[in-house]
């Protein structure tokens, strides 16, 4: 009953309600890698090799892999780099609620949140974001690959069989414990999701006993209350999911894919940062992973504390890359402004804007993080 209930909303929001076919989805990720991988190489031609002195090449740039692509033990090597982060210590004073350095990531994000989403900014500043993770893990905790990313079209049917959400020592952690509760609000509370099956702590997999400190802020999930009161107030537990096929299945959709790519919705930076992130009262493929995950990650604020963050980030980085390829005109712009949705009213966001991440590393003008493979300071491509 409930479940009809929410696909009719959903449904309302989206325009091709045709159902999920993910061997469609996939085979349109897989062609878009492909055509995106042949403009990179022309772009690397000789004729248009004068690209300012970047000492970044193909030959030399990092490649982020899809999770599933890692063999057990890079896999297991990231896994040790990320717990190496809670053995650091915090980096900003100020914020003291963060009690390690995992938490000054969560931290950042939490006290920008506003001026991060639904912004200019929104896609080049967790660019740089996660770039500055995967940064770290390498220079502070040795960790030799890059960072993977979730590929979303694939196990969505059932996040449980998924190698990053699977539960097993090579996973993210598998799905939390069963904790009653009434679903989540999405799509700024008009769209309902049903419960998954969990909802608690996170019963199995490497970061079963690993302690988060900030928030929750503003989680979607019904019944997790809100507890963060200041930057000095920390709330030291479980991370909580509730693995949740209704975001999943009803979001990440061919359809979906195409329009963000190809179709109407990648016409402008504007049009595909706007229906990447949804409007109100909608649900669309920045919010479905997170409400994929539910619990800590379902929330705007503090959604770092799932591990999983950065991997589902990296995909949608690799989805904005895509589209900077495909679309070398529209590459270098940004449209919006520098509130969220321009609530209060500010002014437009500019190339020149600095990306602000705290103490977590030098502020950036955006411009600097366009391309991937400027050198300025990003270096990488995804396969
Ligand atoms: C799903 O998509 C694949 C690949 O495009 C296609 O071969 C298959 O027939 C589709 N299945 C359904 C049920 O539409
Ligand atoms: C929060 O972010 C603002 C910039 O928006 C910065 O000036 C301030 O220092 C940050 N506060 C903490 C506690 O990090
Ligand atoms: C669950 O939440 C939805 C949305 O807030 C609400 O409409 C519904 O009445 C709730 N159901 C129960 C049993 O509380
Ligand atoms: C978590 O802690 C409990 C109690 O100390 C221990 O039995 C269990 O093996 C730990 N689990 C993991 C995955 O480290
Ligand atoms: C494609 O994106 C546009 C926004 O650019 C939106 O109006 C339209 O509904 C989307 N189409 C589908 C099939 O989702
Ligand atoms: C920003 O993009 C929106 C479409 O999402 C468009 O309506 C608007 O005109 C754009 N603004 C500028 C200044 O280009
Ligand atoms: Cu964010």
């Amino acid at each position: 009953m409930r479940f009809s209930l929410v696909s009719a909303l959903i449904g309302a929001g989206l325009a091709a309600a045709a159902p999920t076919n993910n061997s469609d989805a996939n085979a349109v990720m897989a062609d878009l890698q492909k055509q995106a991988e042949a403009k990179l190489q022309s772009n690397a031609a000789p004729a248009s090799a004068a690209r300012g002195g970047s000492t970044c090449t193909l030959a030399n740039a990092g490649i982020r892999r899809d999770w599933e692509s890692l063999s057990k033990t890079e896999r297991k090597d990231y896994i040790r780099a990320v717990k190496c982060l809670w053995k650091l210590p915090s980096v900003d004073p100020d914020f003291s609620a963060a009690q390690n350095h995992f938490d000054d990531y969560v931290a950042v994000h939490m006290n920008q949140t506003n001026i991060i989403h639904g912004t200019a900014n929104f896609l080049t500043w967790h660019r740089y974001l996660i770039w500055l993770w995967e940064q770290k893990l390498r220079s502070q905790c040795g960790y030799k690959g890059y960072l993977p990313y979730w590929n979303w079209f694939k196990y969505q049917d059932d996040l449980n069989k998924s190698p990053v959400f699977d539960g097993s020592d090579t996973s993210l952690g598998g799905d939390g414990a069963y904790f009653a509760h009434n679903g989540s609000l999405v799509g700024a509370g008009h769209i309902w999701l049903p419960s998954g099956a969990g909802g608690g702590c996170v019963k199995s997999g490497p970061f079963v006993n690993f302690t988060i400190n900030i928030g929750p802020v503003q989680p979607a999930m019904q019944g997790y209350t809100p507890v963060f009161t200041d930057v000095k107030h920390y709330n030291p537990r479980c991370q909580r999911r509730d693995l949740t096929m209704a975001a999943s299945t009803s979001t990440f959709t061919a359809s979906n894919l195409l329009n963000l790519t190809v179709g109407p919705a990648s016409a402008t930076v504007g049009t595909f940062q706007d229906e990447l992130q949804g409007s109100y009262g909608t649900l669309r493929i920045h919010g479905a992973g997170h409400y994929s995950m539910g619990g800590d990650g379902s929330d705007v604020y503090t959604s770092l504390n799932d591990p999983a963050f950065y991997l589902h980030h990296a995909m949608l980085d690799r989805l904005y890359w895509i589209w900077q390829l495909l679309h070398p005109d529209e590459a270098n712009t940004v449209n919006g402004t520098i509130t969220f949705r321009d609530t209060p009213p500010s002014r437009v966001g500019t190339v020149d804007d600095l990306l602000d991440l705290g103490k977590l590393g030098p502020a950036i003008p955006i411009k600097s993080v366009f391309n991937t493979l400027g050198g300025t300071p990003l270096c990488y491509i995804y396969v």
